[in-house]
């Protein structure tokens, strides 16, 4: 199934232009202050012994095929996984009460939202023995200080996959959604934050803006793109970008290296204007009715072969510095100057209504 070779390739495309473009996570602004969380590392008592069931609500496409099968062989949990293709989807899903998840994988920029709720529990570094793996650059970030609330999953960008053999000019800029000979044959996010947010870049805007004419202008474009796209789509698109039915795709980049080891002729880019770079990192909700259980997952995600294996089935970069050997890709961490031409969303304040509205806008248009 895989082409390793060509993906292998393909991965190191992707890093160099990481690095060709993309602040430390710890000098990134990220607009938190004032959003942080109310308890210390390591606080609460005991967990006691493991439980007999995990629920797990994740990105798709963010697992390697053993991780789940090994853990439960090896820990004796029944594990239970639901997927969700957005945070806003998830964050939606927690805030209207859903209780029964034990670890759930947000990105950065919805940590204030999550602390402000007080939704997340406090984690027991005591039982994350393999806490030392993780990589300094994912060390006490910004919207978890101390990590007191998260351990570090993956890291990627978002940028543009195309169908080299049956697209002439390189499409790097986000203009390309504009390009009426692609009509049918493009499709976008389905994720407000992207899509507004890669407008906004296009205009040499920040994707966190909040400025009403910025985001005026940024919907008008992306009303203007909209008759040219087959549809919003995020991981689904793979197939289609495999099978040559979609030529052109906002993507993530991991996603996009999915597709790549199946499909050769499937290229990624960060446009010229620049994109997102996000780190997504497993957190407990307050309500996890199998904490002990979560703490052993947690602990287990931290062993370098099985981060190792989920950087290399789904191609984003691992925040686990023991692993990143052991990978066939080696993705390294941009630099803090690499990290220049690409941006951390943030949490949008008040500003959120107004990105909803022109979302909702832009979906019905
Ligand atoms: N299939 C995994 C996708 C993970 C994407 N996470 C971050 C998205 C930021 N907009």
């Amino acid at each position: 199934m895989a082409n390793r070779a060509t993906g292998e390739l393909a991965r190191r495309e992707f890093v160099r232009r990481v690095i060709a473009t993309g602040a430390g996570l710890a000098t990134a602004n990220l607009g938190l202050a004032g959003c942080g969380p109310k308890v210390a590392a390591g606080a609460g008592e005991d967990l006691g012994p493991i439980e007999k069931g995990l629920n797990l609500y994740l990105w798709s496409d963010y697992l390697a095929d053993d991780t789940v099968p090994n853990f439960e062989k090896e820990f004796g949990v029944k594990v239970t996984v639901d997927t969700y293709e957005s945070n806003e989807e998830m964050a939606a899903k927690l805030m209207a009460g859903a209780s029964g998840y034990d670890l759930v994988l947000p990105s950065s920029y919805l940590f204030p939202v999550l602390f402000s709720k007080d939704l997340l529990a406090p984690l027991r570094r005591k039982y994350l023995t393999n806490w030392g793996n993780v990589a300094p650059l994912f060390l006490n970030p910004p919207w978890d200080p101390g990590n007191a609330h998260s351990v570090p999953w993956g890291w990627g960008t978002t940028g543009i996959a195309y169908r080299k053999d049956l697209v002439r000019e390189r499409p790097d800029s986000w203009a390309v959604f504009f390009d009426e000979r692609y009509r049918g044959k493009v499709t976008m996010l389905d994720d407000l934050r992207d899509v507004i947010g890669s407008f906004l870049r296009l205009r040499g805007r920040s994707l966190n803006s909040v400025d009403p004419a910025e985001l005026a202008a940024a919907k008008q474009d992306a009303l203007k793109a909209k008759p040219n796209l087959r549809a919003y789509v995020s991981a689904p698109v793979k197939a289609q970008l495999i099978a040559g039915d979609v030529w052109i795709a906002q993507m993530w980049s991991g996603d996009a290296q999915q597709a790549i080891a199946e499909q050769p002729a499937i290229e990624y880019l960060v446009p010229k204007e620049g994109g997102t770079i996000f780190s997504d990192a497993l957190v407990m909700p307050r309500s996890a009715p199998h904490q002990r259980a979560a703490h052993e997952f947690l602990n287990y995600i931290l062993r370098p072969p099985v981060a190792a294996a989920i950087a290399d089935k789904t191609g984003y970069g691992t925040p686990n510095q023991a692993a990143l050997p052991l990978t066939r890709a080696k993705v390294p961490y941009p630099t803090a100057d690499e990290l220049g031409r690409l941006e951390y969303q943030k949490d949008l304040g008040q500003g959120s209504e107004q990105w909803d509205r022109i979302w909702t806008e832009i979906k019905a248009a």
